[in-house]
């Protein structure tokens, strides 16, 4: 038996630039889509987990620290908190975040891509939960692209943005034609929240991310945590507004109505999140 190939095929790795992240585990299933390369593999360390065009989206034990982070400062601060729009987040992971709160009437969730839904709810179901039988989820198989123009003016109260890297399917959720659709169909005190890269490993498409979001609605702060299992484990996530930070403040009833079962998000750790922005990052965004 060749010994060292056996070791190496137990080994998934994403590639980035000289350096390979991976896990340890065996891999489940892998197919192509009409948009992507879909990988399913089960990790040792963190349980099933999802890629995309060899790249690890989500796993089943380490989902919230990504999930939490992208959602509650959002949701938590947001005027109001009704109708939601999530572009991507196939895997339900986001959907299951904003269903926790009451205030919560409709969430459009739209997903170009079938197959990462059918797959994750097969694969990953503890990720989406109940979202997916929640009478307030509504699945859009569509491209968020064309979604986002075909929406009338002040359409919803919070706008997520969960897609993958800008290469491939994602690429165009970076771009500042749908970026400001999305200002244009956010009511007028909500908030935006997309995944940002890692400061780290993918520096300056993080910084163009905020910048753009700042010319776009005025204000937009990059908050910093950890995700294990993406390029560096150093990820961000951007939050915009129009009329003031809005994503700074996190409303009491809505803390106290999801914090208890939160793993890593709290009113705290999001301070500190905001706060943990790298020195020459800051000096980056200064500049005009
Ligand atoms: N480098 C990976 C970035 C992926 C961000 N989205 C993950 C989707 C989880 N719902």
């Amino acid at each position: 038996m060749n010994y060292k190939l056996k070791t190496r095929s137990e080994w998934v790795d994403e590639y980035h630039q000289g350096v390979r992240y991976g896990l340890q585990g065996k891999l489940i299933l892998e197919e192509s889509s009409p948009f992507q390369k879909i990988t399913i593999y089960d990790s040792k360390r963190y349980g099933k987990a999802l890629l995309l065009d060899d790249c690890w989206m989500t796993a089943e034990k380490s989902e919230k620290c990504y999930h939490e982070c992208l959602i509650h400062p959002a949701l938590c601060c947001s005027t109001q908190i009704d109708n939601i729009l999530i572009i991507g987040g196939g895997d339900g992971g986001s959907a299951r975040e904003c269903l926790r709160y009451k205030e919560v009437k409709s969430i459009d969730l739209v997903e170009i891509d079938l197959r990462v839904i059918e797959l994750s709810q097969k694969y990953l179901p503890t990720i989406g939960g109940n979202a997916w039988s929640d009478s307030r989820l509504n699945l859009q198989i569509k491209n968020g692209i064309d979604w986002v123009k075909h929406r009338k003016e002040n359409s919803y109260d919070v706008i997520i943005i969960d897609g993958a890297d800008p290469i491939g399917p994602s690429k165009e959720l970076f771009s500042n034609s749908f970026l400001k659709d999305c200002r244009r169909i956010l009511k007028h005190g909500g908030v935006l929240a997309t995944q940002s890269e890692s400061p780290e490993s993918f520096q300056q498409i993080h910084i163009n991310i905020v910048k753009t979001l700042r010319e776009i609605f005025d204000y937009a702060d990059p908050m910093y945590g950890s995700v294990s299992i993406y390029p560096s484990g150093l990820w961000s996530w951007t939050f915009a507004s129009m009329e003031k930070p809005k994503y700074m403040h996190p409303r009491k009833s809505r803390i106290e109505e999801i914090s208890e079962n939160c793993q890593i998000w709290s009113e705290r750790w999001q301070q500190g999140a905001f706060n943990a922005i790298p020195a020459f990052i800051e000096r980056e965004l200064a500049k005009t």
